[in-house]
């Protein structure tokens, strides 16, 4: 069994990516620059938007975050989220989601500018991303796909189940495995909420991705010996211990992975790919501006 080192592939892509930068900064290319908008007080989000934050300056990015209160009308939002559009210094713009509930997350994704949509969820890159064409993939599933191209895991003709049809991970991921080439030329199917007797789909799965918010959802029984295991869920589990919390995978990792040929880890998996795959979507929108 192989652990996939989601932190020691993203500190190797980070160094890649600094160097990148400074070759681009070097030859005339504007600094790359991040922003980032975060609505209300979320813990986790917080979390999140400072990992972005900190991750953009080991890399030579400039990034700026948005801090905006909890109560914000969308139509406020929306405002800056033009202004932002119209600012020629920003090449990425993400909101942190999820968004309060008072504000609708699709018109908000839908009024980011497609070129700094660097989050990738926009329609039109959605629908680019479907059709196989050039564009920003949701950090996730790509930070997935250079998980399993670092670590050289065959995927074609594999039977790969993917648990979770969400817009932001089951699905793109969907999509990316079942294209043509590496890594990619599975056999898909998607598990969801309704899905009869999922067991049945993830014992025969070479690759299950692991994606739909339930910590420990995927027991050793529903897995086939030598299969790889990706676990994209990060729960927060109240605990007692200085934070409060720990965090829960969607895998049952300890009775798993024996069985497993590689595994990720919660945290130091996913997680970490999800930031690097961020950070190369913004370095290309930054080339994408220059031309
Ligand atoms: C790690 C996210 C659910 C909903 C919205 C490193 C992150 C997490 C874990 C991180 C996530 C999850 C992010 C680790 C960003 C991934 O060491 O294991 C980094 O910051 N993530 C997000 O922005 O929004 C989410 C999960």
């Amino acid at each position: 069994m192989v652990i996939l080192n989601g932190k020691e592939t993203s500190d190797l892509i980070k160094q890649e990516l600094a160097k990148e930068v400074e070759a681009f900064v070097a030859a005339g290319g504007k600094r790359p620059h991040l922003c980032a908008i975060l609505v209300g007080e979320d813990g986790a989000s917080q979390t999140y938007v400072n990992n972005k934050e900190r991750s953009c300056k080991q890399v030579g990015f400039n990034s700026t975050v948005l801090r905006m209160p909890a109560d914000t009308t969308q139509e406020t939002l929306l405002k800056e989220i033009e202004k932002i559009n119209q600012n020629d210094d920003v090449d990425g713009l993400i909101v942190q989601l999820p968004l309060p509930k008072h504000i609708d997350e699709q018109v908000v994704i839908n009024a980011i500018d497609p070129n700094k949509d660097v989050d990738g969820f926009h329609p039109v890159n959605v629908g680019k991303l479907s059709l196989g064409l050039d564009t920003f993939v949701c950090a996730t599933p790509f930070g997935i796909m250079k998980l399993l191209e670092r670590y050289q895991i065959e995927t074609k003709g594999k039977k790969c189940v993917i648990l979770g049809r969400s817009n932001i991970v089951g699905r793109p991921m969907a999509n990316l495995l079942s294209q043509k080439g590496y890594p990619g030329d599975c056999t898909v199917t998607i598990c969801h909420s309704r899905t009869e007797n999922i067991k049945e789909h993830t014992l025969n799965a070479d690759i299950i991705i692991a994606a739909l918010g339930v910590p420990h959802f995927l027991t050793a029984d529903m897995v086939k010996e030598g299969a790889v295991i990706i676990d994209v869920g990060i729960t927060r589990v109240p605990a007692d211990n200085e934070k409060g919390y720990v965090l829960r995978g969607d895998v049952d990792y300890d009775n798993v992975a024996p069985k497993a040929s590689y595994i990720t880890p919660v945290p130091g998996g996913v997680g970490p790919m999800t930031i690097v795959s961020l950070l190369n979507n913004t370095l290309k929108a930054a080339r994408k501006r220059e031309l």
